[in-house]
């Protein structure tokens, strides 16, 4: 009786330290996170919450969606434009594995976008959108990340000048197998290389 005592003390003290550790952990997230929010809120100066950063739940993510702060260049907003981007395997190319049902979308300048972002596949896929301006989107980013068989949306606000933004699945190797595309705000610059069904791959290969 006295050892299974013992043993039971040692057992309810071990358990109590890992919730201890849990709970560091989770303190440390929570800091982490109200330092995120306090750095996103001096850059952009806009005093309603930006506690949405990020949101995250077993389907997917949405990190960096802004439907109401402007870029610096842009008056208004020009436009409102819904987009609905389905990703699997049945939407492949000849010679990939995955795609998006388009590569290219075309927006006005200022414009306003909400994007869903439908997997009809069974793994993890993202819509990730590179170069927008840092002083509103952390690391230039907005990014969709959803489940299997999950869908996502977003919004975010593109700036004034005539870009091509990327757009990818950044999960390992995914844009390689077709997970690539491109945004043309306005006029738009040259397409980016290697959008599938769109340009032709920077460095072709030599046969
Ligand atoms: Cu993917």
């Amino acid at each position: 009786m006295a050892a299974a005592g013992i043993k039971n003390q040692m057992a309810s003290r071990m358990m109590t330290s890992m919730l201890n550790m849990r709970n560091s952990v989770f303190m440390l997230a929570m800091v982490l996170m109200s330092i995120t929010n306090a750095v996103a809120q001096t850059h952009t100066h806009h005093h309603h919450h930006s506690d949405h950063a990020m949101s995250l739940d077993v389907d997917g993510m949405t990190m960096n969606s802004n439907g109401d702060v402007l870029p610096r260049d842009c008056d208004k907003v020009t436009a409102e434009i819904e987009v609905e981007v389905r990703v699997g395997r049945q939407y492949a190319m000849r010679g990939f594995t995955f795609g998006f049902n388009n590569h290219e979308w075309r927006v006005p300048p200022c414009s306003r976008i909400t994007v869903t972002l439908i997997n009809e596949d069974e793994i993890r896929h993202q819509w990730m959108v590179h170069g927008l301006p840092r002083y509103i989107y952390s690391q230039g980013m907005f990014h969709l990340e959803t489940s299997g068989g999950k869908r996502r949306t977003g919004t975010f606000i593109v700036p004034s000048d005539n870009v091509t933004y990327l757009v990818h699945c950044d999960i390992s190797h995914h844009m390689e197998q077709g997970l690539k595309g491109q945004i043309r705000v306005g006029t738009g610059q040259d397409s980016l290389p290697s959008i599938p069904g769109i340009s032709g791959a920077l460095y072709p290969d030599k046969y």
